[in-house]
């Protein structure tokens, strides 16, 4: 069985949230999401997201093309991850590209167009501004 693994904090989630993992799914048997800590989200942005870490699983959780769900706690874990998982494919967003290719010895590394026009940035401005 194809284990496809991804990553990523899903705040605010949205269309663009399910087109990948929708594709990231349809490229193995089994998919696995790795979503992003509050605490790591606020190393990297220097603000916690809008829901919180939880809530966020719980929405990823609840998708019918997941099957498996756990928090991620460092950006550098992810070749223990794709281990303890037995991930063959990790999938990406193309805005990561060539970002974790340090971990093809162990498994396949693909990046995925992102949706375009659509970012948990935007609707946060957007709402902000009306
Ligand atoms: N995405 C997309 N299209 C969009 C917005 C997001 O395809 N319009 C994808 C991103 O490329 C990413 C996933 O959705 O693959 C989750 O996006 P974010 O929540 O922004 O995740 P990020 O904070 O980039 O992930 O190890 C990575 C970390 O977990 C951080």
């Amino acid at each position: 069985m194809k284990k496809v693994i991804t990553f990523g904090t899903f705040d605010v989630f949205h269309v663009g949230h399910i087109n990948i993992l929708e594709r990231a799914a349809e490229l193995g048997e089994y998919l696995i999401v790795g979503v992003s800590s509050d605490a790591l989200n606020f190393s990297k942005k220097k603000r916690y997201p809008i829901y919180n870490q939880s809530d966020r699983m719980k929405i990823i959780s609840s998708l019918k093309f997941v099957n498996e769900v756990f928090v991620e706690e460092s950006l550098e874990l992810k070749l223990d991850y794709i281990k303890k998982y037995n991930a063959d494919v990790l999938v990406m967003g193309d805005d990561w590209a060539g970002r974790f290719d340090w971990v093809k010895p162990a498994c396949e590394v693909i990046y995925l167009p992102r949706t375009p026009s659509i970012s948990t940035t935007e609707i946060i401005e957007i709402v902000k501004m009306t």
